[in-house]
């Protein structure tokens, strides 16, 4: 039996054994998802900004675990590690929908979470604002894990802070609009981000493109202020109607139109809430998680992506990690799209060899 082991390891080995001693045997990336401690995906954590600088790695996960600023169900500071753990995957991946292993292309690391505490939203979002314009810096594309949707307001501003000169387009995926001026008087709540990202100048009115919008939310008032600034928004009857690609393709068109590059906001509350219900204002009626899906690929491949979030995963409503896992799913979608866009490009592959993952430590 041994020697019936012995002849079919080392060929084709989905996780290559690195050493003959069963304690070594095998690189903590290549254990099994439940194993270790659940950064993402069991990419190496790289929390300091001077190690990101050195590092320079091209996507950097961020936990943005913060609900201060919700205006219903509270829990998605939960949200982060939830994410982080719905996979049942060891750290390599093999996307079959792109056709590569994205972690052999790309340098992928969990840059940990935002120092936040509670009580305190200034406080949380200075210091996301921060931990995103440290990513940034090292040159990575920031993927924030949320948090309730306030954080959008600070983390898309770090990105159009770092890639100024060039213009920010935004598309945004959500029930919701969240484009109140207040919410019960308050300015920055997770129903208001959007205006203000708007009035800080981080992004133009005809270049805020929402798609997925539905329900009776906000008033006329605030439809008639979006309408004034010229944002454009797609509902969900439209994607009914004309379907989510033709749909994603013309809000595409018109967050490039004039920017160079996008940051894409996803309220996982857009998914309809019976494929997603682990979210703090649930809205019947929304699109199916196989088209948000397919739309994330499309849009990272057709544009060039320097920042992203996916926003106000609550895992205390959730059934069985579903909500986890479609967001979770989410970040793996760009992530293997990007890689398959430096594949495309000619230029080498920079991450870890599927079958030589970096030694510990590394
Ligand atoms: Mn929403």
């Amino acid at each position: 039996m041994a020697e019936e082991i012995r002849r079919h390891r080392g060929t084709n080995d989905e996780h290559p054994p690195i050493g003959a001693d069963p304690y070594t045997e095998f690189h903590e990336f290549d254990l099994p998802a439940y194993v270790g401690i659940p950064t993402f995906q069991k990419l190496p954590l790289v929390t300091d900004a001077a190690a990101l600088l050195e590092r320079r790695p091209d996507v950097a996960i961020i936990g943005a675990p913060l609900d201060d600023a919700v205006s219903h169900r509270p829990g998605a500071r939960f949200g982060p590690r939830a994410i982080r753990q719905a996979s049942y995957h060891a750290g390599s991946v093999n996307s079959l929908q792109v056709e590569i292993q994205p972690f052999s292309w790309l340098d992928v690391i969990d840059a940990g979470d935002a120092p936040i505490v509670p009580s305190n939203l200034p406080r949380a979002h200075d210091v996301i604002r921060r931990k995103v314009t440290e990513a940034a810096a090292s040159g990575a594309v920031p993927i924030v894990l949320g948090g309730d949707h306030s954080i959008t307001f600070p983390s898309a501003s770090a990105v159009a802070s770092a890639i100024a000169p060039r213009r920010l387009g935004i598309v945004h995926f959500d029930a919701h609009a969240d484009t109140a001026n207040t919410t019960w008087g308050v300015l920055n709540s997770h129903g208001t981000p959007m205006r203000r990202l708007l009035e800080s100048g981080a992004v133009e009115g005809r270049n805020f493109v929402q798609v997925g919008l539905r329900g009776y939310w906000p008033p006329p008032e605030t439809v008639e202020w979006m309408r004034e600034h010229g944002l454009r928004w797609h509902l969900m009857t439209e994607i009914e109607a004309r379907g989510a690609e033709a749909v994603v393709a013309d809000a595409i068109a018109e967050a490039l139109d004039g920017p160079e590059a996008i940051y894409l906001s996803i309220d996982i509350d857009v998914i309809d809430p019976g494929m997603a219900p682990g979210t703090g204002t649930p809205e019947p009626g929304g699109m199916l998680t196989r088209e948000l899906l397919r739309a994330i690929r499309q849009i990272v491949t057709a544009v060039d992506l320097v920042g992203m979030d996916v926003v106000e995963v609550a895992p205390a409503y959730d059934v069985s990690d579903v909500t986890a896992a479609a967001a979770h799913r989410c970040v793996m979608e760009a992530v293997s799209a990007l890689a398959a866009k430096r594949r495309a490009s000619g230029a080498a592959p920079r991450g870890r060899a599927a079958a030589h993952p970096e030694p510990s430590g590394g």
